[in-house]
């Protein structure tokens, strides 16, 4: 039966990844994956996930299964880390999953098992998976326009119109904050003018967030997620600790739904019953290590300012790049750079462009113009501000 397989398209992030590594230059630069790295190039265990996992492997007295749904605590926990107290406890039902990727799996399969005509509708450009898992699990997506090449921005007024297109049934997946891959994002007002269209058209917004305390804080970026979770009468939340905690190889996310007028045993059921199909129990280390992190005052404090001077260097490294940009254009139209959040910036240089930056100067992005803004040193700054402006962007 397996003569039947034809090859599979490769994932042109994790693609860079190989050929960063078999690039022999020693003044290579790695703007690739999304992955956070400090001015060495390392992406280091945090320092509360270290403490963490030595107080657990002292008390840790079983590895036996825990549930179906993860460990309720790390659903408490996650709960009131993204959503605050926006939403009733009682309306929310969560289980663990592996990875924020898994939630949003979990996300798709559960919209698809309630309604199998959904569409989701995706932003213009999006993170890749969303559309390949939708794809495999031949669900209609529908794109809506998000990016403004000219102004590297969003595009409101359109984004705006095609949302209008929803019906109730369908879903409207948002990034909570972080645009991956563009770093453009919505102000607070732009998000309460989505919400009113949520509200008018009836359709169910999905919220991914994968980033939350790179952008502007760890309550600032879940503003968005919350103000939306509190308005509208249903919606799904697929949040990843990959990033936020640095964790990403534990496998760590949540998926959460807020419904009205369901069960909760119903609900919260689902989820169970979702994940008991795809691999019955989600992974526990990275879950246990993140709710002993957010219950303890002492961890959760350390956490918080490994996490800020994480979010923090982001930002210098996109200000000190905006800055070397301006002086070598002259002008600000590289000024966006600064404007956007997270750990992604989409430069807006064309395919070719992105080539010659790789081949004559060693500097790797995706090929959309992904730069991942963690990859830099104040070392490598200038070098990507020379390519940039010698291949013409
Ligand atoms: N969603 C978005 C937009 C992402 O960028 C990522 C990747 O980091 C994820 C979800 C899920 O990541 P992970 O499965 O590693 O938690
Ligand atoms: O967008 C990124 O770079 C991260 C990491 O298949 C990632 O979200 C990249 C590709 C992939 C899974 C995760």
């Amino acid at each position: 039966m397996f003569e039947h397989l034809t090859a599979q398209k490769p994932d042109s992030i994790l693609q860079l990844v190989q050929m960063f590594r078999e690039d022999p230059r020693a003044d290579k630069v790695d703007l690739g994956v999304g992955v956070y790295k400090d001015a060495t190039g390392n992406t280091p265990v945090m320092r509360a996930i270290k403490a963490a996992e030595h107080q657990l492997w002292e008390a840790e007295t079983t590895k036996s299964y825990v549930g179906l749904a993860g460990d309720p605590a790390f659903s408490d926990a996650m709960i009131s880390l993204v959503l605050g107290d926006a939403v009733a406890r009682d309306k929310i039902s969560a289980a663990a999953t592996p990875g924020g990727t898994g939630a949003v799996r979990q996300a798709f399969e559960l919209i698809k098992m309630t309604n199998p005509d959904a569409r989701v509708f995706v932003s213009d450009p999006t993170w890749p998976n969303h559309l390949s898992i939708l794809k495999f699990l031949e669900m209609e997506s529908v794109s809506y326009r998000y990016f403004d090449d000219t102004t590297r921005g969003v595009d409101f007024d359109g984004m705006i119109a095609d949302l209008k297109t929803a019906k109730a049934g369908d879903v409207v997946l948002l990034h909570g904050c972080c645009h991956n891959p563009t770093g453009a994002n919505l102000t607070p007002q732009q998000w309460d003018e989505v919400i009113a269209v949520l509200l008018e058209t009836g359709a169910t917004p999905m919220i991914d967030i994968a980033y939350q305390g790179f952008g502007d804080g760890l309550d600032a970026d879940a503003a968005a997620t919350r103000a939306v979770a509190a308005a509208v009468p249903e919606c799904l939340i697929a949040a990843s600790c990959s990033k936020n905690f640095g964790i990403y190889r534990e496998r760590t996310g949540i998926l959460m739904m807020v419904a009205n007028g369901t069960d909760k045993a119903v609900s919260q059921g689902t989820l169970a019953f979702l994940n008991r199909q795809n691999y019955s129990f989600p992974p526990d280390h990275g879950a246990r290590l993140v709710t002993m992190i957010l219950n303890d005052d002492a961890l959760r404090a350390d956490w918080m300012a490994e996490l800020e001077d994480v979010r923090l260097s982001m930002l210098g490294l996109r200000e000190q790049l905006a800055q070397a940009l301006q002086q070598r254009a002259g002008s600000d139209r590289f000024g966006f750079l600064a404007q956007h959040r997270g750990m992604f910036s989409r430069i807006g240089a064309t395919p070719e462009q992105v080539v010659k930056m790789r081949e004559e100067h060693g500097i790797y992005m995706v090929g959309d113009s992904r730069m991942n803004i963690a990859g830099l040193n104040a070392k490598s700054v200038p070098i990507l501000a020379d390519a940039i402006i010698a291949s013409g962007v």
